[in-house]
């Protein structure tokens, strides 16, 4: 795995470019337009994860949801709890959408800010886009995201897949780590609230 200079100091980055290994063994989203979007999503995903749980590197509560915090001479490239800060979207509306086809293939690293945004949303709770949600925690969440990138997404998944994916996911874990419908009730506010069914760059 070769990536930037002094980067392995950031715990998010290193889990970030592990967690494409997994993806490509399991979902292998084609990493372009909506599915490659959510290829960077789930690594940002799961990259954050093991940051916010690990207990190394820097954990304070400012950096809470930002990517990169620990990149030396660089600092944080993305927030998944407020992505338009770093210019990425955080709903599917937002001016910020990449809807060209050729930069950045297709805005993979733009558009992770949609289901990036979901999944602060549906972690820590909050009100956004006249939706409050009640947060349902990392670990439940987390095995919910890792549930859908495993069983259900496919290679030409796009976010309504995801959308779909999620919701199906959270049903057959009810009961597991205390899961329950209320967390997925929870859950699928916090999808609504970044509008992942909502058909992009219309
Ligand atoms: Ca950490
Ligand atoms: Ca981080
Ligand atoms: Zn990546």
């Amino acid at each position: 795995m070769v990536y930037g200079a002094g980067f392995p100091a950031a715990d998010d980055v290193d889990a970030h470019e592990l967690t494409h290994a997994v993806t490509q063994s399991s979902a292998n989203l084609l990493y372009y337009k909506q599915s490659g979007a959510l290829n960077e999503s789930f690594s940002d995903i799961f990259g954050e994860t093991v940051d916010l749980t690990n207990s190394g590197g820097t954990d304070t509560a400012a950096v809470r949801w930002l990517i990169g915090e620990d990149i030396p001479g660089i600092g944080a490239i993305r927030n998944m709890m407020n992505p338009p800060a770093y210019g990425n979207p955080g709903k599917v509306s937002d001016p910020q959408f990449q809807c060209s086809a050729v930069i950045d293939r297709g805005g993979v690293h733009t558009n992770s800010g949609v289901p990036n945004h979901a999944y602060a949303l549906m972690v820590d709770g909050g009100t956004y886009n006249a939706f409050t949600i009640m947060g349902i925690g990392l670990t439940k969440a987390g095995k919910i995201q890792y549930r859908a990138l495993a069983q259900y997404l496919v290679s030409g998944s796009k976010f309504l897949d995801d959308y779909l994916a999620l919701q199906q996911s959270c049903a057959d874990l009810i009961g597991i780590a205390g899961i329950s419908t209320s967390d997925c009730t929870e859950m699928k506010k916090a999808l609504d609230a970044v509008e992942m069914s909502k058909m992009p760059c219309t």
